[in-house]
């Protein structure tokens, strides 16, 4: 299989290692001992060095309500004013914080003082609006300073902001505008990207329409295009008549460590949204820590990470960490493509950009954009200013990772492949640029003091080599501290009573028999294991509808097998009417067949079954948990309440 992982090593060049924060394995190993032997003194040590605490913690870690766990419970402190006010205070209000680059390629330098006082002033205009500490407020923004403004607002008030991504629906911002009972709406008229206006507005008006989100008692709206909007007397202001007049100082609010500094709203893979709420001494803790770590973060550094603010990688690595570090980073308002697909190469020669984080997604478009187009290849620019590539999101496969190092690393700079979630609020498992050797396609090592391990379903460790469940034994700083709202939820999808208290990812992984590096197999429910070969059920997917004559969708997920361990089991739905006996035999052969040439014998299902559709949610997801039983022959117990289509199960049980 292609995606193999590769047996090469890169050991760090010595440039990578010279002067790093964590310099040397030898240093990585020491940071291991030190959390090993003290483990909550470890994370003391380092809450102290990185963060200013208004009122200083006694206790690190407060176990007595688990999986409820707290961290530095009765100290004090603000993150905003870790972001901002600090700097500012030691004589750095100069400094350049954000260099935000727009749609058009317009650019604007926004300093610590600048980036202080905007934020300041928007959180006075929330106080007038009757914000308060608790309150919840929704950020529908794009990619912008005023974002970033807007988050650092309700963390200098108290108020827990819950951003959600530009791209979601009116009924999606309605879901999590009622989970959250938010009182406020920041939002903006229009958002800009790819040469194209995008309406954020009127969505939000659809969202409120009817009286649906009774907390609301405001929406305040950033002009960035100048569209035609509708507008809602008494409702609506624009941001900039709620900033004008406020005053340029505000004493940050004083929170408990563990005050939700946000949720964040992530899909499970059933039911509504979850809203993943997280703290704020703990989890500014590790994004100040990894971004100083993890990308080796110094004074003279341009940073880049191109997430949005609408997710995790977002909040954690644009708007907490960078700042919290007093770095100097780039936002970006537009997409890779625009104008076209050389879009990223062009902004780090022009911005002298040295550390850039990005997702595989986005590489694996740009390489095809490249194969395409010589005149976007990242060739044509100059890329020398760069010294850490990162990654984020999905397993990087090896020949993107090899892309990625060679033509726009320049075979010099580290890739930090960092696996984490939105859950985790931070890196977890990762190389460490001045240290790691680094394999293509894995993440390698843990995070120093992050308890990363691999178990099977009893929360047994398993052996290197073997693959399994990925958990945390302890629990960290910057961990999910709830589900807004739902507790039980939390406790069932994290800290099921089989796995001995451990934080379960829901990621399987394996790590290699020699090096014990992880590698990340993916969702458990997307991994199969058929005679000790691991694969991405996905991957079998994808050989199925590359069948372009016959196949329209395919489904495929794992089921119990004596032989085998898990036997491979195919729903498919055809370009033509479902067949019934010897075709449908001939057919399933006929696509065996197909799957043995595209990926190899041991990826052939064992069964194929035919449908007219497949069992979705409303929202389209393929359901695989139902499929699994179904796959099993065993009747479906799970609730099938989300379920489009009830009906689909009984027909993809029939054999043929
Ligand atoms: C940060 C973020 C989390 C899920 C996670 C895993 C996958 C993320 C990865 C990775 C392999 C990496 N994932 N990083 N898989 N290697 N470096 O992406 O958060 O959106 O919550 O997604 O993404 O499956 O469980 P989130």
């Amino acid at each position: 299989m292609s995606d193999k992982i590769s047996d090469k090593i890169y050991t760090p060049p010595q440039s990578a290692v010279q002067g790093a924060h964590v310099s040397g394995m030898a240093a990585y190993d020491a940071l291991c001992k030190e959390a090993e032997s003290d483990y909550e003194g470890y994370w003391a040590r380092l809450a102290r060095e990185l963060l200013s605490w208004k009122q200083p913690f006694t206790q690190v870690l407060n176990d007595s309500d688990a999986p409820f766990f707290k961290w530095f419970e009765d100290g004090r402190l603000n993150v905003s004013y870790n972001c901002l006010d600090r700097h500012v205070e030691a004589g750095r209000g100069d400094r350049v914080a954000v260099i935000f680059e727009a749609d058009d390629g317009s650019v604007t330098r926004v300093t610590y003082a600048d980036l202080l006082a905007r934020t300041v002033q928007l959180a006075n205009a929330l106080k007038a609006r009757g914000v308060k500490k608790g309150d919840r407020v929704v950020i529908y923004m794009p990619m912008s300073v005023e974002g970033v403004v807007a988050m650092q607002a309700c963390a200098r008030i108290g108020a827990t902001h819950s951003v959600v991504f530009g791209g979601f629906s009116a009924q999606s911002l309605r879901d999590r505008v009622q989970d959250a009972g938010a009182v406020l709406i920041l939002t903006a008229d229009e958002q800009q990207r790819g040469g194209k206006s995008l309406a954020l507005k009127s969505i939000v008006d659809e969202a409120l329409a009817d009286n649906s989100c009774p907390t609301i008692r405001g929406v305040i709206v950033y002009k960035r295009t100048g569209g035609a909007i509708g507008w809602v007397e008494g409702r609506d202001e624009w941001l900039h008549d709620a900033v004008a007049g406020q005053a340029p100082t505000c004493e940050p609010e004083w929170v408990e460590a563990e005050h939700p500094l946000f949720l964040l709203y992530t899909s499970g893979s059933t039911g509504k949204p979850k809203g993943v709420q997280h703290s704020t001494g703990g989890y500014l803790l590790h994004a100040a820590l990894t971004t100083k770590w993890t990308f080796d973060l110094k004074d003279s550094d341009i940073f880049w990470c191109t997430a949005d603010i609408g997710w995790v990688t977002g909040h954690t690595y644009i708007t907490y960490g960078p700042l919290a570090l007093g770095g100097t980073e780039v936002v970006f308002e537009s997409i890779p493509t625009y104008p076209d697909a050389g879009r990223f190469w062009q902004m780090i020669q022009k911005h002298q950009v040295t550390i850039f984080y990005t997702a595989p997604t986005a590489i694996r478009s740009l390489i095809k954009a490249a194969e395409t187009n010589a005149a976007v290849h990242p060739r044509n620019y100059d890329l020398s200013s760069l010294r850490i590539l990162g990654s984020v999101g999905e397993p990087i496969n090896p020949a993107a990772w090899e892309w990625y190092h060679q033509h726009v690393g320049g075979g010099r700079c580290p890739i930090v492949d960092t696996f984490w979630q939105t859950e985790t609020g931070g890196h977890m498992i990762t190389p460490l640029p001045g240290a790691t050797p680094l394999v293509p396609g894995s993440c390698t090592l843990p995070f120093p003091g992050i308890t990363a391990a691999i178990v099977d379903e009893t929360g047994n460790d398993v052996p290197n080599g073997q693959g399994g469940i990925l958990v945390v034994k302890k629990p960290w700083p910057s961990m999910i501290r709830t589900i807004y709202g739902d507790p039980e939820r939390f406790k069932k999808s994290y800290y099921p009573p089989e796995l001995k208290g451990y934080y379960l990812a829901g990621d399987g992984a394996i790590r290699d028999a020699q090096t014990g590096y992880f590698t990340i197999t993916g969702r458990i429910d997307d991994v199969l294991n058929v005679s000790g070969h691991r694969m991405g059920t996905m991957e079998i997917e994808s050989a199925l509808v590359s069948c372009t004559e016959l196949v329209a969708e395919a489904a495929v997920v794992g089921r119990p097998d004596d032989t085998t361990g898990e036997a491979i089991c195919a729903f498919v739905v055809l370009k033509r009417p479902r067949p019934s006996g010897d075709e449908a035999k001939a057919i399933a052969k006929q696509l065996r067949d197909w799957v043995a040439k595209e990926i190899g014998p041991i990826a052939k299902p064992k069964d194929i079954r035919f449908g007219d559709n497949l069992p979705k949610t409303r929202s389209g997801k393929i359901m695989r948990r139902l499929l699994r039983s179904v796959a099993k022959g065993e009747a479906v117990t799970q609730d099938t309440s989300t379920l489009e289509n009830p009906a689909i199960l009984e027909q993809l049980g029939q054999a043929y």
